[in-house]
């Protein structure tokens, strides 16, 4: 556990007007990508945002960038040093660095920093010149309350003397806050005014029948008898799959061969839609026209949070069971402010699409999720608003790494 310090508050609007003039203009960030996409998704999506509404340059230095292409095809894989919605992006380790390194390195999920950066700061060049650069451990979004003593929290100095300090993201005011660009809801707002059918229209789709809920399948695995309840269900339902998304367990029900991108396949009351996988922001509008959305992992829980739209979230199975805990603390903090039967409904969905909880069968509580959709689409709203009056995680970062320069240049 990293020692204490007593940090420059941030919070201070004196604190804060100081710390503007130390504003960052430029960012290094560093992410393996480990599986997945959400350690990529969320690296892209803070780069482009410092980018876009902190004015910075920034580099995303990642270790497997053709994952990259999955979710912003603008990027052409093997392009070296190519610039993508204005971030530079970088191939660690193939990529020498030559280049100075910039005002703030971010180390993204526990990647460590590579060993040229490293052999760099050992050196510490900045001594008696520049100030040496700052250097940020970016973790996990966690709802558990461990995060708010940790968040901010320097670890012992290393290379070059450097301390690290750890960034949470986080649901409440005491961490570092969740990804979200200025200008969401308003491209949220004017796509719901065009409608979900124009949506549709877009990949060719047609519009949902009347009175058929559109959800959106987001997940590592659906949970048991969850599809042949949705087919043997009493409401009528389309499902929107992106390619690959859950494939092995559709493809049992309805057959590999009709899961071809731009397919819809008829099961009792479910049709089943295979999307193409999207770019990040064509993903945002899915979860806009949807009724419900099912997400996983990370980045997708918070986009399913802005849509302001009910959401079943599947957590990323870790192999020791520490998910679990994770899951109830984040159920805990999303319930806040809910009524408390819907919130009970909204929980037992959620364990069961997770197989955890003593709920474990799914048909049962989608009946229940389902005839109090209306109510949960108000509660979704109302969180939504109530989350959104945080400062936004980009903003919180540059005003921390401000606070964190403005200190030590005033001989700290
Ligand atoms: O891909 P994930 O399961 O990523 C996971 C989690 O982040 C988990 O916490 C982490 O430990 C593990 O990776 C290593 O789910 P996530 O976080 O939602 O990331 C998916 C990204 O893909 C997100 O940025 C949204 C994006 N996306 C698209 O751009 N288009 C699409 O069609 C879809 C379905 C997703």
């Amino acid at each position: 556990m990293p020692a204490s310090i007593d940090e420059p508050d941030w919070r201070d609007p004196g604190e804060a007007a100081a710390s503007a003039r130390a504003v960052p203009a430029s960012f290094d960030i560093f992410c393996r990508v480990i599986d997945n996409l959400g350690d990529i998704g969320v690296c892209f999506r803070l780069a482009r945002q410092l980018v876009a509404e902190h004015a910075a340059q920034v580099r995303l230095w990642l270790d497997a960038p053709e994952a990259l292409a999955r979710i912003e095809p603008a990027y052409v894989p093997g392009e070296p040093s190519a610039l993508v919605r204005g971030v530079r992006v970088r191939h660690w380790p193939r990529d020498p660095f030559t280049e100075p390194l910039a005002e703030v390195l971010i180390e993204a999920f526990g990647s460590g920093l590579p060993d040229p950066v490293l052999e760099v700061l050992e050196r510490a060049p900045w001594q008696g010149s520049a100030p040496p650069p700052t250097w940020i451990v970016f973790e996990y979004l966690s709802a558990e309350t461990w995060v708010e003593t940790c968040h901010r929290l320097p670890s012992p100095p290393v290379r070059g003397a450097l301390p690290r300090y750890y960034f949470f993201p986080g649901w409440t005011d005491r961490t570092g806050g969740l990804l979200r660009e200025a200008d969401l809801f308003a491209r949220r707002d004017a796509a719901r005014m065009r409608g979900q059918a124009e949506f549709l229209e877009e990949f060719g789709l047609r519009p949902p029948e009347p009175g058929q809920l559109t959800i959106s399948l987001f997940c590592y695995q659906p949970a048991e008898g969850a599809l042949a309840a949705w087919a043997q269900g009493k409401a009528r339902l389309r499902c929107l799959v992106p390619e690959g998304v859950a494939r092995a367990a559709l493809a049992r029900h309805v057959g590999a061969d009709r899961l071809a991108v731009g397919h819809e396949v008829r099961w009792g009351a479910l049709d089943i839609v295979t999307m193409p996988f999207l770019p990040q922001d064509d993903y945002d509008r899915l979860l806009w026209a949807c009724d419900l959305n099912f997400v996983r992992g990370e980045d997708s829980l918070v986009r399913a949070l802005w849509a302001a739209r009910p959401f079943i979230w599947q957590i990323y199975p870790q192999a020791d069971g520490a998910h679990a805990a994770k899951l109830r603390a984040f159920l805990a903090r999303y319930g806040e402010g809910i009524d408390a039967a819907y919130a009970a409904v909204l929980n037992e969905c959620t364990l069961a699409w997770n197989g955890l909880g003593t709920a474990g069968d799914f048909a049962a509580c989608w009946a229940r999720l389902t005839a109090c959709l209306p109510e949960l689409a108000g509660a979704a709203a109302r969180r939504t608003e109530a989350l959104a009056s945080q400062t936004d995680l980009a903003t919180q970062l540059t005003r921390f790494c401000a606070s964190l320069r403005t200190h030590r240049t005033d001989g700290a």
